[in-house]
């Protein structure tokens, strides 16, 4: 089906229910499925078996008519609503303005005000500057590239549980073998891992996890070798892992007593995802550069660099770009999506729809024990499914978990290195029933396994 056959229009507008009238897959959305298993690489998977053919609000509509309830926001990007007005309406004025010059051959004034307000809108008072790209992987790379030019070192550490791409260094910093390297290697070198504060699983405080990961780097690495430390502050593919308090800050103190350069990758965690403009401000840091992408432009691809100007600027001119980094059309829609942020109350929302998902999951887990922990913050909570005798992992509860709640059309998605996490990260621009009504099916589709 294309658009030009369907007289849905995407976004707000919607009518926002959830309607499954045929099995999921439905006829079309099979059809497509088929065209895609001939045409695609077999590698490039698909979570949701359908066409997708417009989305807004907090819902997702498919090919066949059936409207499923999103509870995932093509994985934390649609943070202000798929499809929203002001981003569709920028993105149309950018797009007849000009679509492209490169910005390292001719600037133009959205990427400069883009830059402004993630200095402005990023952790600490202290002089920034930016840079942008076009993913989150690319960010991370840009991020390593430019501490290590400013301090001269090689090393980089990341944690356990870590992700933070699928390019060579950041498949290299990404802890998990499959799906993400498994036959990708050789990774890039002088990647080092260290411990996470876990708190669900290693019981430790935030200062012993923090000492553990400290004496590796001393010990293993040497201080004097690392140029940086990347972390999540709230981990998010590994399994909306949110540290201990006083882990970050410890780690934090560490990379400056040390001349180590600290990366927060909120790429996931940012732009209100978490009920604050940057996770960052939860725990109380102020990192020396913050890796962002994903809900910074309501779904066009953009991703930024932002840092304290001296570490920022130990670049050689030249040293940093790519071609479409900072594309135009991508920066109009985040100076659209920025305004949201700052003016639509979606921190606030963010905390409210934390306290609806937090709420109802922590009654299931009052009376089910294969939920083992509830964790996270704002619009980024998980719950993570294990044996009750054991403790352990259940992934494979987990994967049944989130299949049933596909097919009853609404839309959830799993994490943790384990494959035992389900994570709720709806748009801000749910309504209160569809997400109420999305737990029940959660709840149903728990019940019944
Ligand atoms: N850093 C913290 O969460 C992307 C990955 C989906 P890109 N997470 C979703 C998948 O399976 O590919 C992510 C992240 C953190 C970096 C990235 C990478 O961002 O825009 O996917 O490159």
């Amino acid at each position: 089906m294309s658009l030009t056959d369907t007289p849905l229009a995407g976004g707000p507008s919607l009518l926002q229910e959830r309607r499954i009238h045929t099995a999921i897959p439905g006829p079309r959305s099979q059809e497509l499925l088929d065209r895609k298993a001939a045409a695609v690489a077999a590698g490039v998977g698909h979570t949701v078996p359908i066409e997708a053919v417009a989305a807004g609000g907090g819902v997702v509509v498919d090919a066949d008519g059936n409207s499923l309830i999103d509870l995932g926001a093509g994985i934390a990007v649609t943070t202000v609503g798929n499809a929203h007005p002001a981003v569709v309406a920028a993105v149309q004025e950018q797009v007849a303005r000009f679509t492209h010059t490169c910005f390292m051959i001719s600037p133009y004034e959205s990427y400069v005000a883009v830059a402004e307000a993630l200095n402005r809108l990023t952790p600490g008072d202290h002089a920034k500057k930016s840079a942008l790209f076009n993913s989150g992987a690319e960010a991370v790379e840009n991020a390593v590239k430019i501490a290590r030019k400013h301090t001269g070192r090689t090393a980089v550490v990341a944690f356990d549980h870590a992700y933070h791409g699928r390019t060579n260094l950041t498949m290299a910093l990404t802890a998990k073998a499959m799906p993400y390297k498994s036959g990708f290697g050789p990774f890039a070198g002088e990647v080092y891992r260290a411990p996470l504060s876990y708190p669900f699983r290693d019981g430790l405080s935030g200062a012993e996890a923090a000492a553990k990961a400290i004496s590796l780097m001393e010990k293993q690495i040497g201080a004097d070798n690392v140029a940086a430390v990347i972390i999540e502050p709230i981990q998010g593919e590994g399994g909306f892992i949110v540290p201990a308090d006083g882990f970050l800050p410890a780690l934090v103190d560490w990379c400056r007593a040390n001349g180590v350069v600290f990366i927060a990758d909120e790429v996931q965690t940012g732009f209100a995802r978490t009920g604050a403009m940057f996770a960052s401000e939860l725990f109380g840091i102020v990192p020396d550069l913050i890796t962002t992408a994903k809900g910074i432009a309501g779904g066009m691809p953009l991703a930024a660099v932002t840092g304290r100007a001296d570490i920022m600027d130990a670049s050689h001119t030249g040293g940093l770009g790519g071609t479409y980094g900072g594309n135009p059309v991508a920066c109009a829609a985040a100076l659209a999506s920025i305004d949201a942020f700052e003016n639509d109350g979606l921190l606030e929302r963010a905390r409210e729809i934390g306290g609806i998902l937090r709420a109802r999951l922590e009654s299931l887990q009052a009376n089910d024990p294969r939920i083992g922990d509830v964790r996270g913050h704002g619009a980024m909570i998980a719950a993570e499914f294990v044996d009750p005798q054991t403790n352990a992992p259940d992934g494979v509860l987990t994967a049944a978990v989130a299949k049933a709640c596909i097919a009853e059309g609404v839309i959830v998605l799993t994490c943790g290195t384990y494959g035992n996490v389900i994570r709720f990260l709806p748009p801000l621009a749910i309504g209160d029933d569809l997400l109420n009504e999305g737990l029940d099916v959660v709840a149903a589709a728990l019940a019944a396994q």
